[in-house]
């Protein structure tokens, strides 16, 4: 499956895209896969804060599988590129709102979430808000829209009350925005179940320093490798085009990673 160019200038334009049912024929083993997880913590998840898993899909061959999926391959290679990075997922039980934030501030390269909610939502239970257009960080709106992040302060205005649109989702529906994009939710539940699945532009091998950086920051936990092992485990040669950058910087992840806290725990942000 490839995005078409309106897909795509939609994607340009506003910094997101909703792709209704994509997943519904699969939606029942994706769930319960993703039930499956859990197990790993020893706490149970309680409703009393988020609880969340890094690495995610990696735990589990067949969530793996998601990455070498046509129609989500199609989706990242449209948007990113044939050669495409993997560049992890987390697992979430979400407990109410989430404020106004980019998950990065990317210039030399696009890094997309594609992102997978469990339950049916809607604007007033917890559904993804986004900003449309937020993602173009050097526009004046690009860089006027960061009063969101302090809304009460910067302009009077209650988080859900910022103009948004709110992305209502049945299981099976796949979101996908830039890293850049400002979003947030709010009205969610205690158990809101939600994955994602984290994709860049392959980095120039002049910037490979700058992906080491970038992946010891997204390092939560203490582990032997930024991918999970069942993800290195299951891929096939066309999986491995989409790990092997980051893999080959993998080396001394375990010792730089060892101060950093382990899994299982109860996972917090
Ligand atoms: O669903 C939510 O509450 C927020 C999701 C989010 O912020 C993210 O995945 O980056």
């Amino acid at each position: 499956m490839e995005l078409t160019k309106e897909q795509l200038a939609f994607f340009d334009t506003f910094g997101f895209i909703k792709l209704s049912g994509l997943l519904k024929a699969d939606i029942t083993w994706i769930t319960e896969e993703f039930e499956a997880v859990f197990p790993m913590l020893e706490e149970k998840h309680d409703g009393s804060k988020r609880t969340m898993i890094v690495p995610f899909a990696d735990q589990r061959e067949k969530l793996c599988s998601l990455v070498d999926d046509p129609r989500i391959a199609g989706i990242a290679k449209s948007l990113l590129g044939d050669d495409f990075n993997y560049m992890g997922s987390d697992g979430n039980y979400y407990t109410g709102d989430t404020g106004w934030h980019r998950d990065g501030e990317n210039r030399a390269r696009r890094h997309v979430k594609i992102a997978l909610y469990l339950d049916a939502l809607d604007g007033s239970s917890g559904a993804l808000r986004v900003i449309p257009g937020s993602h173009r960080l050097d526009d004046k709106f690009g860089v006027d829209v960061k009063r969101v992040s302090q809304s009460q302060t910067a302009l009077h205005v209650a988080g859900p009350d910022v103009p948004a649109v709110a992305l209502d989702v049945v299981p099976g529906d796949v979101l996908v925005f830039d890293h850049n994009l400002f979003h947030a939710s709010f009205g969610g539940s205690t158990h809101r179940r939600m994955f994602t699945l984290n994709l860049c532009e392959r980095f120039g091998e002049d910037a490979l320093d700058e992906l080491r950086a970038y992946i010891l920051l997204h390092a939560h936990f203490k582990r032997e490798h930024y991918y999970g092992s069942a993800m290195l485990r299951s891929a096939g040669p066309e999986r491995r085009v989409h790990l092997e950058q980051v893999d080959a910087l993998c080396g001394d992840y375990a010792e730089r990673t060892k101060d950093l806290p382990e899994l299982p725990l109860k996972a917090l942000i």
